[in-house]
């Protein structure tokens, strides 16, 4: 594949700026080349000089194949209407006009017998631009009375939920300009040089370490951020993060490493005498970490070592470097969150930076991936969604079975209670129906049962999973065929502007487009487009960003360069204003100060779960469950650099870069007598998928992964022939934040 643009040599011929919109980690620039009214080449040549000050935002891999996807044989052309049963895969074209009013007529009719929360509109992030078609959903749904909402994301659920437990807010991290003053980077199951993680991040860690840092992966691969960045590697068992963190305070007490006055004059419940009044000696987190609570268990490295895996030596190593280089920057990404007690690597990450005073300042790191201190105002298309219910992004399948009356256990947000189940789903942009949501043949069981749900509309650009078991299918435009406007990911003070390059093809159409059509249908066209074309629109959200935002270009300025950038002349430093002036900015949680210990959370009386002071919890389906026996690996799916999760995984330029498949370490594929490139089949009680193997030292042993988003293809015996890791993953939601543990999983591997 050769992507290269230019010259343009023939009339027609034209560069058109863009950037991609699916949820990739990063948002680019990006200059196609378009001659007869088709991209011929995809490139990242940033006009701008790359300088100091000044990072080209150049595209990946994916971005680069993409015409792969754009002219993909199998993209969806028309409107398609289910024959047969429902997740059979049968359908027949339909016109836009049967599919809308069949549309319309299913929304009214759900509305008027169940009302608006029995309408949900499910997870879906294949489209982030400003005026995607979500948003236009959510607009016309709430103006006809509304529809149930979730919250959190399948990203970082236990994040979102568990970090205001401590800090009070979410805006916990540092800009990436600042890793060049931290002296150690511990990065905790994160890997950016595939995830990305904001365009350019690995380019920042770079930089962090020619000024000296020192770089630590921690994870249970050799990812290639560990490759390309790491002065060291330490393997670790999945799940057992808190455990590793509670050694090393462990450490750091009693070596006498750590800053009792930060602590003293920030934190509440480090030790028993900064507790909450009321609650009995021995609950404090030093007393858990010196065995002096209920456990009676110190929680030395030696301890550590039996449950993560790492040697007591490297563990003591770990912590005498935590506790005397700083400033320090423990980093953890998403991945140790995504398991069943997601929860307490989230909280346990704060009390180390706590120890060592290593917040709010250069250099330092208040908590994992938390959202950074400083955000830009882009303006949104407008709506108010009169329907308060809120459940967990992951719980939508107890919403199906058993909504009516849900909510008692926390689970759901804004009222009390559900007063209804789902009965019609909305999925748009999304493969999270089937593909992307645990325990695949669980949940095509559920959907499949049409008593249940009536009606599940799909809007997409293919045949996923989720599409199979759609009742009407919408075939959308793709990026590439539309103007929209996207913000940078995670990180990037800038936003994008994406010009159309192509005529959108088949029957595909823009968002505002049918979603207007449906606005005709339940009589609220006038209310939903403000009498405003798609154009307008975009124009009023440049109009009102500029409000708010002084020195934003005007429209057309903007659309011709593609992008505006934010200029600022220091990082942003999480918690500086409540470091430097604690008497006038308390942190916003209930007692002003970083609660180690929650009292809200002892008050929800579920200490095993959810205990007020960050635990290592041993996990089901972790390295101490019994089940281990039966199934002696632990299976994590890592997001891998050749797809967006399970975008792209069609795009065969994108497998030769790297193909689907498991990896094992060297010792266990040889106890099974598995070689390299043998096909395996990866199985558990929930299910069976089978691909090919790599077997390499890049994995510890005990662990395998199979990488998240492999499409989702059961056999007639429902073996699953592409290789969809949650074919093999459990629906539970975790205990507080009701998130997706979908990197905890036992399973077995042999050779077929
Ligand atoms: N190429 C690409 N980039 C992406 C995405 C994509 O699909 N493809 N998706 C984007 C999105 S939406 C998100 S949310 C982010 C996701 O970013 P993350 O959630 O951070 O990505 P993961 O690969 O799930 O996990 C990161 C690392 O954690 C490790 N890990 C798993 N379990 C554990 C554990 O228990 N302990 C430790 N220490 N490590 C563990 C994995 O091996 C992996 O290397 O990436 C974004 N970037
Ligand atoms: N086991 C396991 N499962 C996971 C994860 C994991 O780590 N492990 N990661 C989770 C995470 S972090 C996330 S964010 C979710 C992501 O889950 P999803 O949000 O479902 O992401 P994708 O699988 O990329 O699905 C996006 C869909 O949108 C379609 N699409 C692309 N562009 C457009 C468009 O312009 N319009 C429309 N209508 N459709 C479009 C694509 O074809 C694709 O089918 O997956 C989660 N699932
Ligand atoms: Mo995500």
């Amino acid at each position: 594949m050769q992507e290269k643009v230019g010259p343009l040599d023939k009339k027609d011929e034209k560069f058109v700026y863009t950037s991609g919109s699916h949820n990739c980690g990063g948002r680019c620039l990006l200059k196609v080349q378009v001659r007869d009214g088709r991209v011929i080449a995809i490139t990242n040549e940033d006009d701008q000089p790359d300088t100091p000050s000044y990072f080209q935002l150049r595209g990946c891999l994916r971005c680069r194949a993409y015409r792969d996807r754009l002219y993909h044989p199998d993209r969806l052309l028309y409107p398609l209407k289910r024959l047969g049963k429902r997740g059979e895969g049968k359908f027949e074209q339909i016109t836009w006009t049967e599919a809308l009013d069949y549309i319309a007529h299913k929304t009214k009719k759900v509305m008027q017998t169940y009302g608006p929360e029995a309408i949900y509109l499910n997870y879906g992030t294949g489209n982030g631009g400003q005026v995607s078609e979500r948003t236009w959903l959510k607009r016309l749904l709430s103006l006809y009375g509304g529809y149930l909402s979730y919250y959190g994301s399948y990203s970082s659920a236990c994040t979102s939920i568990a970090t205001p437990y401590t800090y009070g807010t979410n805006q916990t991290g540092n800009s990436r300009e600042d890793w060049v003053n931290s002296k150690l980077l511990i990065l905790l199951g994160w890997n950016p040089a595939d995830t990305v993680w904001g365009t350019n991040t690995s380019y920042y860690l770079k930089k962090a370490k020619a000024a000296g840092a020192k770089i630590i992966v921690i994870d249970p691969i050799y990812t290639n951020t560990a490759v390309g960045l790491a002065d060291q590697w330490i393997a670790i068992r999945p799940t057992t993060d808190s455990a590793l963190l509670a050694a090393m305070a462990y450490v750091l007490i009693t070596e006498n490493l750590y800053d009792a006055a930060f602590l003293d004059q920030f934190c509440l419940g480090f030790d028993e005498e900064h507790m909450p009044e009321g609650i009995l000696p021995g609950n404090s987190y030093k007393s858990y970490i010196l065995g002096v609570s209920a456990d009676q268990t110190k929680k030395t490295p030696l301890w550590a070592e039996s449950i993560t895996g790492i040697p007591e030596n490297v563990i003591i190593e770990l912590a005498r470097a935590y506790g005397t280089m700083k400033p320090a920057a423990l980093i953890e990404g998403y991945g140790p969150q995504r398991h069943a007690y997601g929860e307490q690597i989230v909280r346990s990450g704060p009390v180390l930076a706590a120890m060592m005073g290593n917040i709010g300042i250069a250099g330092g790191w208040a908590s994992g991936k938390g959202n950074e201190a400083r955000n830009h105002f882009v303006a949104a298309i407008p709506y108010e969604n009169p329907c308060k219910a809120k459940i967990s992004v992951f719980n939508w399948p107890d919403a199906i079975l058993h909504g009516k009356g849900m909510g008692g256990d926390f689970s759901v947000q804004g009222v009390k209670c559900l007063s209804t189940n789902i009965k019609l789903i909305f999925n748009v942009a999304g493969n999270c129906l089937v593909n992307q949501h645990s325990d695949a043949n669980q949940t095509a069981a559920l959907l499949q049962d049409e008593s249940l749900v009536e009606c599940i509309v799909v809007n997409d650009q293919f045949m996923t999973a989720s599409a199979k078991f759609a009742d009407i299918i919408l075939p959308a435009d793709n990026m590439m065929e539309r103007n929209d406007i996207v913000q940078s990911w995670a990180y990037g003070d800038y936003v994008l502007y994406m010009n159309q390059a192509v005529e959108t093809i088949g029957q595909c159409r823009n968002g505002y487009d049918w979603v207007s059509d449906l606005a005709v249908r339940l009589n609220l066209k006038d209310e939903f487009t403000e009498g405003k074309s798609l154009d307008e629109w975009l124009q009023y959200l440049v109009c009102e960003t500029a409000k708010q935002n002084p020195g934003f270009p005007a429209y057309e300025t903007f659309r011709a360069q593609g992008i505006y950038r934010w200029h600022h002349d220091r990082p942003a430093i999480a918690f500086e204003k409540q470091i430097a002036n604690p008497s006038q900015y308390p942190f916003p949680t209930p007692s002003g100060k970083i609660e180690i210990f929650s009292e809200r959370l002892w008050d929800m009386k579920k200490p095993a779960e959810i205990p007020a002071i960050p635990k290592y919890i041993p996990t089901w389906e972790g390295p101490a469950d019994p089940l281990i026996e039966k199934y002696p690996l632990q299976c994590i799916g890592s997001h891998s650099k050749r797809r967006v999760h399970s975008t792209f995984d069609n795009v065969k330029w994108l497998e030769e870069v790297e193909r689907h498949e498991v990896w094992i370490n060297s010792m266990d594929a040889a106890t099974r007598g598995i070689r390299q490139d043998d096909r395996v089949q990866v199985y558990n009680e929930r299910g069976k998928i089978e691909l090919p193997a790599k077997v390499t030292a890049r994995i510890m042993p005990g662990v395998v992964s199979v990488p998240e988003g492999a499409w989702w293809m059961p056999d007639s015996q429902g073996i699953d022939q592409r290789g969809s890791i949650n074919t093999l993953t459990k629906y539970q939601p975790t205990p507080l934040a009701f998130g997706n543990p979908q990197h905890t999983n036992l399973v077995e591997i042999k050779k077929i």
